[in-house]
């Protein structure tokens, strides 16, 4: 059968899974059960929780008997790893853009590498729908973006159609009548080339991806380039370096619909799953012979963020969580890398913690919101961004940004972005809002988002994609307010809270148990601050009349993993269960802090 592969990028939410659902619905792909489920390929807990899609992912349907695999990619730039990879398995990319929107930061990263990798790009305009759409304009920018980056004149002839993915709708041409999505399916049979298939030659397959399940362990998901393979056969490895080793299949798989499907034999063209081999790794060869030829080893940029993980040490251990000690967080990283590509972990013997590199803050708090949704207890510090040594000068990693903010606050925003050592190089009005292209150092960007959204009012949105390494941009000025640091063990009480609510918004509400170095608030002023939230008369219980109604304590600000990782200092660590998430000084103690700061100035 013939066998058509592409993937689908995009910039985040500019609507890939929701197009791929009306694909699989209108080929049947997606049984009648699931139907009132939206973007069904976004399988994940979290992926559902926030809305966006985490792991690439396959599927595949038929249409007008051919076999079509479809690989989901995500659009958020903390995964953008995911997407360079398994572009590798495919011949041809579904570039999504939005009708309002046009390319973002992260419709120039993807599509820079699928052009780089040759890959045939057909160009979706979707969300036609939308009151501000102007569909044409932002087909004028898309092929602005192909030749700023380099397309060949063939590349730039680009096929192109429009959609309305959330309604199963695809057209030709803007005023052909809204029917259903066949257009595009056709638009896709005729724009791409049916994957080559040389059975006959031996057998070559590249994995994209890993996947894990706990009764076959370790999966490797890829293309076959050639020839073809059965379950329980011996192959050989060949490692990134060109080194044999060799090892068996136990079962082979191939996509139907969403599902992974044991297959009796795979074949070239088809992207397929294997297991068996517990050491595979992304971009090896599996191969029915030690002579084959290695096929060309897959790159992935390197990790820009690193933080450390360590156990929970804070004198409430052990009493929310079940895997406490640092052996189980050594087997849980472990256990994380065999799938997650971009992830990388290096254990630090002397202190006894890992520092756990990354894409970006929300590729970490994915991993540590699952953790502790595993029942993990452990505590990790505040972002550290993973500086390179080019001819003995120190680079840095730089982003692209864009930021769309109302007109009326963009004064504040150009100073923010000027003072995290952002050069802005675009500045463009659209309605009443301010578009602003900049581009910053990712140390610049730790915190931003929660700064943009203060000064907005909520109303600012930011998005930013790794770019390049590039020189150090010199110092940037950290967090202007301090911490409030509670100095005692207890439980908080109403009326000390409200006389600390004078000082800075606080974290914790009545009631909750605290410890020394806890951090429970902020201090408005410049300088940490510790005090006592236990003081005064126990009034929780009872109500005098008079006094009590004084006590009108404003709702403490609700820390979540992201913002608590966003937030925290250099000092300071979040300590995560999996019912709370605190935040605290390293050093518990005031003394011990003093001491430490003392050491520091003298060095
Ligand atoms: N108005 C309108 N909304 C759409 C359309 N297609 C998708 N959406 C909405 O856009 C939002 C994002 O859609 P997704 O399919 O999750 O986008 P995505 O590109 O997969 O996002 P990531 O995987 O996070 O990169 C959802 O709320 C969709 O309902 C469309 O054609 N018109
Ligand atoms: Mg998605």
């Amino acid at each position: 059968m013939e066998i058509r592969n592409i993937a689908i990028i995009a910039h985040v939410d500019h609507g890939k899974t929701t197009l791929i659902d009306a694909l699989l619905r209108a080929t049947g792909a997606i049984s009648t059960r699931t139907e009132t489920v939206d973007c069904i390929m976004d399988s994940n807990d979290q992926e559902r929780e926030r809305g966006i899609t985490i792991f690439a992912k396959n599927a595949s349907l038929r249409y007008k008997g051919t076999k079509i695999n479809i690989v989901d990619t995500p659009g958020h730039a903390d995964f953008g790893s995911e997407v360079e990879r398994v572009l590798r398995s495919v011949d041809a990319a579904l570039l999504l853009v939005d009708a309002f929107e046009g390319p973002m930061p992260q419709t120039r990263f993807v599509l820079g590498k699928a052009l780089e990798l040759g890959l045939k790009i057909l160009v979706v305009i979707n969300k036609i729908d939308k009151p501000m759409a102007r569909p044409d304009t932002v087909l004028g920018m898309t092929l602005d973006l192909f030749d700023n980056l380099g397309a060949t004149e063939e590349q730039l002839d680009f096929a192109y159609i429009y959609t309305i993915a959330r309604d199963g709708v695809a057209i030709r041409s803007l005023d052909d009548p809204h029917k259903d999505i066949t257009p595009l399916l056709d638009f896709i049979m005729e724009n791409v080339q049916p994957a080559v298939a040389d059975t006959g030659k031996g057998f070559r397959m590249q994995p994209a991806a890993l996947a894990y399940d706990n009764y076959v362990g370790r999966i490797a998901v890829g293309r076959v380039y050639e020839g073809r393979m059965k379950g329980n056969m011996p192959v050989v490895v060949i490692d990134n370096n060109g080194v044999p080793r060799t090892a068996k299949t136990t079962k082979v798989y191939t996509f139907e619909g969403l599902e992974r499907v044991e297959a009796k034999e795979i074949f070239a063209g088809d992207i397929v799953a294997i297991a068996g081999i517990p050491d595979i790794y992304v971009g090896e060869t599996i191969a029915d012979s030690e002579d084959a030829v290695p096929l060309p080893a897959i790159r992935v940029d390197p990790p820009t963020l690193a933080m450390t993980f360590l156990i929970n040490n804070s004198p409430f251990s052990g009493r929310e969580g079940k895997f406490v000690t640092s052996r189980h967080l050594q087997a849980r990283l472990l256990k994380e890398t065999e799938s997650n590509v971009g992830l990388k972990i290096e254990q630090d013997l002397a202190t006894d913690s890992f520092r756990v590199m990354g894409r970006g803050e929300m590729h970490l708090a994915v991993l540590i919101e699952q953790m502790r949704r595993e029942s993990y207890e452990l505590q990790v510090s505040r972002p550290e961004v993973i500086m390179q040594e080019v001819n003995g000068k120190q680079y840095e990693p730089i982003e692209r940004g864009v930021i769309s903010v109302p007109e009326d606050v963009s004064g504040r925003i150009i100073e923010a972005i000027n003072i995290r050592r952002g050069n802005i190089d675009n500045m463009k009005t659209a309605g009443d809002r301010m578009i602003i292209e900049f581009d910053i150092p990712t140390r610049g960007l730790l915190g931003f988002r929660s700064a943009v959204l203060i000064m907005t009012h909520g109303e600012g949105v930011l998005y930013h994609t790794f770019d390049h390494y590039g020189p150090h941009r010199g110092q940037i000025k950290q967090r202007m307010v301090g911490s409030m640091i509670c100095g005692f063990n207890g439980t908080a009480c109403a009326f000390a809270l409200n006389n600390l609510q004078e000082r800075g918004p606080l974290f914790i509400a009545p009631g909750t148990e605290v410890y020394e170095g806890m951090i429970i608030g902020e201090h408005n002023k410049g300088a940490d601050l510790v005090v006592n939230p236990m003081k005064g008369k126990q009034l929780t219980n009872m109500r005098a009349a008079g006094s009590d109604d004084a006590i009108k304590l404003t709702p403490p600000i609700d820390m979540t993993l992201d913002g608590a990782i966003e937030y925290i200092q250099e000092d300071e660590y979040v300590e995560v269960t999996p019912s709370s998430i605190r935040l605290r000084k390293i050093l518990a103690s005031k003394i011990d802090r003093k001491r430490q700061l003392r050491k520091e100035r003298n060095a």
